[in-house]
């Protein structure tokens, strides 16, 4: 992989969006692919384009062209692989049967968790086949993926654990069994002894914290969370719960940072850049370090005021704030 390369941070079904985001960074449809003309560049896109919006499935297709085209690299975001578990039975194809884990799916069909995968049911409405290739295509997704000049995933870089998933040889579901991998991925509480949950959810969702004190706050889309999530590239030995959680848009009392965070480890100034999204930004895209890169400034956002942004990589070590490349939502 070169160092020529467009990150593209959360689409969720906001296809319109990314057609014009591609058109500005000079890509163009040709044989049913966006590509860049004479193929100097290429795109890597974060992860998330379903769940939201009002194009999941064109918003699928131009990303899966792209990615089968070589025009693209296609990385698994967190509502991927809730996709992937949503619709994956407890057991199936002989897998392990995760016990801590209630009802017939990996993951609960409650109303909330229904409510969540509805709009990408609705975008395959009369097209179940083509919603099952859908699902076929997102266990191929990559968790992340790591080069000489950067690194790129949905949510978190973490050393320790792209060495546990290099050691096993796995960067996606489709590096093995999908019944088997899915199971263990999904095994929270290590019944079997051969869990991935931790090394994965880090890459898809991030570190988080369980708040103190029953401190609460509810998201942007007015779910109650109990859980924060964390700067995963600020030192947390001296830290304050300022510093450390980072929740976008959401204030927090002040109050003390649990002791196991203290301790762990985080992305230092000295590493390569690494490119993200998940965090759902706001305002004009900026950068958070020289080497510290998020791309999700909420497209899909409830305030209607959100962005689709990229970011021209050309392997420089220090990113540069005019090199984002953006357009509005619609
Ligand atoms: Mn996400």
């Amino acid at each position: 992989m070169n160092s020529s390369i467009d990150f593209i941070g959360d689409i969720h079904g906001h296809c319109t969006e990314l057609r014009a985001l591609l058109a500005k960074l000079g890509y163009v449809e040709t044989s049913g692919a966006y590509r860049y003309p004479g193929g100097g560049r290429s795109v890597v896109f974060l992860g998330d384009y379903i769940d939201r919006g009002p194009e999941v499935r064109e918003a699928i297709n131009l990303v899966r062209a792209m990615r089968d085209a070589g025009s693209a690299v296609a990385l698994m975001g967190n509502h991927e692989f809730n996709a992937l578990s949503f619709w994956q039975l407890n057991g199936q194809g002989g897998a392990h049967v995760i016990k801590s884990i209630p009802g017939g799916y990996l993951r609960e069909h409650s109303f909330n968790k229904v409510a969540i995968h509805m709009r990408t049911v609705e975008s395959y409405k009369g097209r179940k086949q083509e919603f099952l290739e859908m699902l076929d295509f997102l266990k191929t997704l990559p968790f992340f993926v790591e080069a000489e000049t950067f690194r790129a995933q949905h949510a978190c870089f973490d050393l320790q654990c792209a060495k546990e998933l290099d050691s096993l040889g796995i960067r996606s579901f489709a590096d093995g069994n999908f019944d088997e991998l899915i199971a263990r991925v999904n095994d929270q509480y290590n019944e079997y002894d051969d869990s991935l949950f931790h090394p994965v959810n880090i890459f898809l969702k991030g570190p988080e914290m369980d708040l103190p004190n029953g401190i609460t706050f509810r998201d942007g889309e007015g779910v109650l969370r109990k859980r924060a999530r964390l700067r995963w590239w600020v030192d947390p030995k001296d830290a304050s719960l300022r510093d450390i959680v980072f929740q976008p848009g959401v204030e927090l009392p002040e109050c003390d940072v649990v002791p196991e965070i203290r301790s762990s480890g985080f992305y230092g100034e000295a590493e390569r850049p690494v490119f993200f999204g998940h965090y759902w930004l706001t305002g004009l895209p900026h950068l958070i370090r020289e080497n510290v890169c998020c791309l999700d400034y909420s497209v899909a956002g409830y305030r209607g005021d959100g962005r689709l942004v990229a970011y021209r990589f050309d392997g420089e070590q220090q990113l540069d704030e005019s090199k984002f490349v953006w357009v509005e939502a619609v």
